[in-house]
């Protein structure tokens, strides 16, 4: 129960997506020009706020839901819409909760929305849309062929901010193997990584939305965000100091920056906590090494971790012979052999860029 609103509009989102039953119902609806208040859930409360009506108790028909709202009145469903419970009844929310629409059906169903945390479903007659009120948040729902046309352009977006933040990491992996890494190339490389997390949550979000429509989009998302190599978080923890940051934290704070705050990397730099000896984004700063020992296929995660706390820093762990590197816990001789050999390709890669 603890979801922010914007969490639960996603999962009313999914419930009313083209392809459920409920969404047939709704269309029906729409197509019949009659209106309908409909509430997507029912408990205490919402019993409280009915009145009139009829108890029907009746599993879910989109037909029967149609037939229904002619009535009029609101309709209740239980919560996974299975069953319709109730119908023609009269909604009585608390007149003191504020409500920016107008019109007694919609008024109805947002203060229900806001005083119960129940989803409430209104198609309107006059204007022939279909809202969604969930806790103080509006939507309106829009025909697959719109929803699809704002997702293709969000698709080219990924793709273009995709290869914008691949170009970017290859250069940070460059410069890390020549030790020239500046504050300015790592909050790049933060910023670009948000910049693609951001849109693909949008084409997330529109995927729920598109339900049984949404299928070809789903897996050109899942194509084109397969995570190839690390994300932030990875970033993040290479040059920032373990014993006083907070990974999870910086990531977090990363999430929270405004939009058009974005393009502002002295902010990056600062929320997610860089070093920066005189403010400048000019300042050369070192890598742990842990993104690029992380990204060996010889290497599991935890071992990564330990490689990089035992040399402190990915200039001596270049520098590490086979021996030393098997003196950390989890590295015998092929892995370390592996290591050494993994850097070197790492290192002529970028020497060939
Ligand atoms: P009819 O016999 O159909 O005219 P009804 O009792 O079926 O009356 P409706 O539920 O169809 O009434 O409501 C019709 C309109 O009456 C809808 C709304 O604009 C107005 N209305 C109903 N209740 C209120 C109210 N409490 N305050 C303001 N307007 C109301
Ligand atoms: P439209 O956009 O015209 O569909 P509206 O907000 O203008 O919606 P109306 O005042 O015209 O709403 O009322 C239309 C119907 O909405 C009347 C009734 O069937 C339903 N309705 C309105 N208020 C309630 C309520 N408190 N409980 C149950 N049903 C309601
Ligand atoms: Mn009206």
């Amino acid at each position: 129960m603890l979801r922010s609103p914007e969490e639960a509009l996603k999962a009313t989102l999914a419930r009313v997506a083209p392809g459920t039953a409920l969404r047939d119902g709704l269309e029906r609806i729409l197509r019949g020009r009659t209106g309908a208040l409909i509430v997507l859930g029912s408990d205490k409360t919402i019993e409280s706020l009915c009145s009139g009506g009829f108890e029907i108790d009746i599993d879910f028909a989109p037909t029967r839901l149609r037939e229904l709202a002619k009535m009029d009145g609101a309709i209740v469903c239980d919560k996974d819409v299975t069953k319709i419970l109730r119908a023609a009844v009269q909604l009585v929310p608390d007149p003191s909760i504020e409500t920016q629409e107008s019109g007694t059906r919609h008024r109805t169903a947002e203060r229900v929305a806001i005083q119960t945390g129940v989803p409430v479903v209104s198609v309107s007659q006059s204007m022939q849309i279909i809202a969604l009120y969930v806790d103080g948040l509006r939507y309106v729902l829009e025909g697959s062929e719109k929803v699809l046309a704002r997702a293709n352009q969000a698709l080219a977006t990924l793709e273009r901010y995709r290869a914008r933040l691949d170009q970017v990491t290859s250069s940070l992996s460059a410069l890390e193997i020549e030790a020239m890494v500046t504050v300015r190339d790592v909050a790049v490389t933060l910023q670009r990584h948000e910049m693609v997390r951001r849109i693909s949550e949008e084409i997330a979000q529109y995927v729920l939305e598109l339900g049984v429509d949404g299928r070809l989009l789903s897996l050109q998302l899942e194509e084109l965000s397969a995570t190839r190599g690390s994300g932030a978080d990875t970033v993040i923890r290479d040059y920032t100091d373990p014993e006083t940051t907070d990974v999870d934290a910086a990531v977090a704070a990363l999430k929270d920056i405004d939009q058009a705050d974005l393009i502002d990397l002295n902010l990056i730099a600062e929320i997610v906590g860089l070093p920066r000896g005189n403010d400048s984004l000019d300042a050369i700063i070192q890598p742990r090494g842990y993104r690029l020992v992380s990204g060996l296929k010889a290497v599991p995660r935890a071992v990564a971790g330990r490689l990089v706390d035992h040399f402190g820093g990915l200039q001596n762990l270049m520098a590490a012979t086979i021996d030393e590197l098997m003196m950390v816990d989890g590295i015998g001789e092929l892995r370390a052999r592996n290591v050494r050999e993994g850097l070197s390709r790492i290192a002529e890669a970028s020497l060939l860029d």
